[in-house]
């Protein structure tokens, strides 16, 4: 008998209403009338996997018979939120499974809700990682995301007595549907001990490194779903097991406990995400997070291009390999050892392919952020590694020589900073092993090449490149704005959906006052969703009607959550002093978790409770003046308020933010902009134009002239009536007990670090330009329309490509 192959799925909704409850009674033992919400949720999701399975086992077998270049992108984190909707909406089912259900009567909208978000990440660059292995699957581009399955990912942030309070997240806890483990995929990955030279009779010596303590690396696949279902790449995340779960030898002599701890040791690699985003705290079990996914990724790359190809001098012409900023970056020593010390290489050639399958991707110039890690430490987990970068460190000091550089740039450059102890400059290491080094937005690029890569880009002028992040249109305008989509749809039709760029076609409906009403009645529905969700979680009831000003995003004091918060204080104070102005109602929406070793962070979040508690309990202001602090600010969260936002605050010290990609989700969304010349904020102005954003403040340049002046904000201060006033009242305890916040308020006196006291006025009088706009709905609408209309260049189908095409020489389907 030929050997029986599975027929395809069908996708009407009868065949899914038959597989839902086929699912529901054989996967997971439940009977359609006594299933709880969970279970649909179970079976509605198997039903679909299935579906994405036979796209995928399509892809992969595509793949190899092209042999196309791959794509691997290496990541640390990945935020990638729920799943369910993502794949429903790409795979084109959202009706038919709305309707499959509704013969059970079970509301898909209501069940999406109980997947658990996956939040493998800290913010920008992790949800940056999930767009773009989105934007790979819908553009056609063979990627493979590589990371780190964590059993526990971002903390869940709960907010107690106005402070944040930091708790375990467990989203594994009731099994993942989305991922399949692969046993057979697993890789052995060294730490520590020595490293000893070989002579053979014959041959040249080699190093060879016997490691004191071996894991095993284990392959967990996700498909990722592109567009219309059209490709289906894979993210492989890796988990730690012991190599041998019980050492029989320990267990055997009777050291039972002693055998399990072992295991234990191993696992907890892979336990955890670091909560932090902006400060390195120096662990050793990061460092350890990093080699092991690092290791585990590139002998999976080399593992399946030898089956492939045999050859590894091939290597760069069928992977290019893309590290998502420095967390990756001891890959590139990796690469060196397995080339070197496993597949025979020589050192030249080895090096040479290592830099051209390399690329690395910037995400921020703060210092206290540049990942680098103590000699000691790096030599003792990995000293083979460490041997390698001195090797490294040596041609490359040999090629700045040589090109005449001197003794201080050439300590510039040095993998290794002898200032401070001795210690291993990642972005450095990155830098030199890779052809193509890449910004997230034209002014971060520029910095880049004028700030920590200086004397590297005088060095090797032609790696340095820029590359604008997007965000998937797909999740963050189809999948969290249906009305949106619906109603775009019936202005223009459906080819947006498969060309954004199309979208183009609403700017001549801007004038349209019978769109514009349409486009402001949508809105209007997503600010009384957010309403109620706002009334259910904080019992606070805002007016939908009033505007709605949001700043969501991690709490930073660069991003100048401080600012906006101070700003909500003059408002209160100049609403009761001054009745008679024609104020517009507000309701100032913040969310957003701080680092949990971030002091100033937190106090930043537990001013905004404080100042909410008491502005939303007045009277006097009762209709003028919300504030909200909603907790835990995830990916679904996001999706919830960005369709719901009128204003979107992105007012970062100029010159700090590498791109934000909030900002655009906002602007997809009809919300118009509050902000710096900071980022990505400087190319929206030149996409939206400048009546349709409001910019202000300081520029780059202004803020590193004046902190070479060390001018601080006391002048200032006491020449602004209002920002004076906000500042007393925050002190003298109108908001809590008086100098809860006098750290804070001191750093504005003394040296206003983050301009908040430089930036204040230019800051109050356009949120007043932005009143009288508001007052006006045509032409607030107008301007909303033409956000929406020109947003479509920050698609991360766009960056992809840009990617694709002049990074990784890999093909796009388009
Ligand atoms: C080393 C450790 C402390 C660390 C961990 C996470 C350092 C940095 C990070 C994350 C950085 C990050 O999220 N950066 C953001 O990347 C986005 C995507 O490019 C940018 O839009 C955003 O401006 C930038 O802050």
């Amino acid at each position: 008998m030929a050997a029986p192959k599975p027929a395809p799925r069908r996708n009407d909704s009868a065949a899914l209403a038959k597989e839902i409850a086929e699912k529901l009674t054989y996967a997971i033992g439940k009977d359609p009338a006594t299933a709880r919400r969970h279970d649909w949720l179970e079976a509605t999701t198997l039903a679909v996997r299935d579906r994405i399975v036979d796209h995928w086992l399509a892809s992969n077998a595509r793949n190899n018979a092209s042999g196309a270049k791959r794509v691997c992108y290496l990541s640390m984190e990945f935020l990638i939120g729920r799943l369910l909707r993502d794949a429903i909406n790409n795979l084109g089912l959202s009706e038919a499974i709305r309707d499959a259900l509704s013969a059970y009567d079970v509301e898909i909208d209501l069940i999406e809700l109980l997947e658990p978000d996956a939040a493998l990440g800290n913010g920008g660059l992790g949800r940056l990682a999930a767009c773009f292995m989105e934007s790979m699957a819908s553009t056609g581009v063979p990627g493979f995301g590589y990371g780190i399955r964590y059993v526990h990912g971002f903390f869940r942030q709960e907010v107690v007595d106005g402070q944040q309070v930091e708790l375990p997240e467990t989203w594994l806890e009731h099994g993942n549907p989305w991922e399949f483990e692969r046993r057979e995929r697993a890789f052995e990955i060294g730490f520590g001990g020595k490293v000893t030279m070989i002579e053979e009779a014959g041959k040249p010596p080699r190093q060879v490194w016997r490691p004191a303590e071996r894991i095993l690396a284990v392959a967990y696949d996700t498909p990722i779903v592109g567009w219309r279902g059209a490709r289906v790449n894979t993210l492989r995340l890796w988990s730690a097991r012991a190599l041998d779960p019980i050492l029989l030898d320990a267990f055997n002599s009777g050291d039972h406990i002693g055998a399990l701890l072992e295991a234990n040791r191993a696992q907890s690699i892979t336990q955890v995400l670091y909560p932090a985003d902006s400060h390195l705290a120096g662990q050793e079990l990061r460092l350890r997070q990093e080699f092991f996914f690092s290791s585990a990724s590139l002998q999976d790359i080399i593992r399946h291009h030898l089956k492939r190809h045999g050859d590894l001098t091939t290597l760069p012409d069928k992977v290019a390999i893309q590290l998502n900023d420095t967390h990756p970056a001891v890959s590139v020593a990796e690469m060196m050892r397995l080339l070197i010390d496993v597949h025979a290489m020589g050192w030249d050639q080895a090096w040479d392919i290592t830099k051209k399958v390399f690329s690395y991707t910037n995400h921020t110039l703060l210092p206290e952020a540049l990942e680098t890690w103590p000699v000691n430490l790096f030599e003792r987990l990995l000293p083979r590694q460490m041997q390698i970068i001195y090797a490294i460190n040596a041609q490359i000091i040999r090629e700045a020589t040589q090109s005449g550089l001197d003794g201080g740039k050439i300590a510039a450059i040095s993998l290794i900073d002898e200032g401070s102890g001795r210690r291993v400059r990642m972005g450095q290491l990155a830098f030199v092993g890779s052809h193509a080094i890449n910004g997230v937005s034209a002014l971060h690029t520029e910095l880049m090449k004028k700030t920590v890569f200086h004397n590297l880009h005088e060095l090797y002028p032609e790696r340095i490149q820029n590359k604008t992040n997007g965000v998937t249109p797909r999740r963050w305008i189809m999948e969290c704005n249906p009305d949106l989509t619906a109603l775009v749809t019936e202005a223009i039709g459906p080819g947006f959906k498969d060309d954004i760029t199309k979208i183009k076609g609403l700017d001549a409906l801007a004038t349209d006052a019978g769109f514009r009403d349409k486009f402001m009645a949508v809105k209007l529905r997503n600010k009384q969703r957010l309403a109620k969700t706002i009334e259910e979680r904080l019992a606070i009831s805002v007016d939908p009607h009033a505007m709605f000003d949001v700043q969501v995003k991690r709490i930073h004091e660069y991003k100048r959550q401080f600012l906006n918060i101070i700003e909500a204080v003059a408002l209160y104070d100049q609403i009761r002093s001054h009745p008679e102005i024609a104020w517009q109602p507000r309701v100032k929406i913040f969310a957003g978790k701080a680092a949990p070793s971030y002091a100033n962070a937190k106090q930043i979040i537990h001013l905004a409770n404080d100042v909410a508690r008491v502005i939303n309990a007045d009277p006097s202001v009762q209709n003028l003046l919300k504030v909200v602090f909603l907790p835990n600010y995830n990916v679904s969260l996001a999706e919830q308020i960005m369709p719901a936002a009128d204003l979107s605050e992105q007012i970062s010290t100029a010159g700090l933010e590498a791109s934000g990609t909030g900002n655009m989700k906002f602007a997809m969304n009809g919300a118009l902009t509050i902000g710096t010349l900071d980022g990505a904020n400087v190319e929206m102005l030149e996409h939206i134009g400048e009546d349709n954003i409001f910019i202000f403040g300081l520029t780059a340049e202004q803020v590193a002239a004046r902190r070479a002046n060390g001018q601080g904000g006391r002048e200032i201060i006491e020449n602004s009536p209002i920002l004076k006033g906000a500042l007393d009242s925050i002190s003298h305890g109108v908001f809590s007990e008086p100098g809860r916040y006098s750290n804070l308020i001191d750093n504005l006196y003394g040296n206003d670090w983050w301009m908040i006291a430089a930036d204040f006025e230019a800051y109050w009088q356009t949120q007043r330009r932005l009143d009288t706009v508001w007052q006006d709905p045509t032409a607030w609408g107008t301007k909303a329309v033409h956000n929406t209309a020109r947003m479509a260049w920050f698609s991360s189908d766009r960056s992809i490509r840009e990617y694709a095409k002049d990074i990784w020489s890999a093909p796009t389907g388009a």
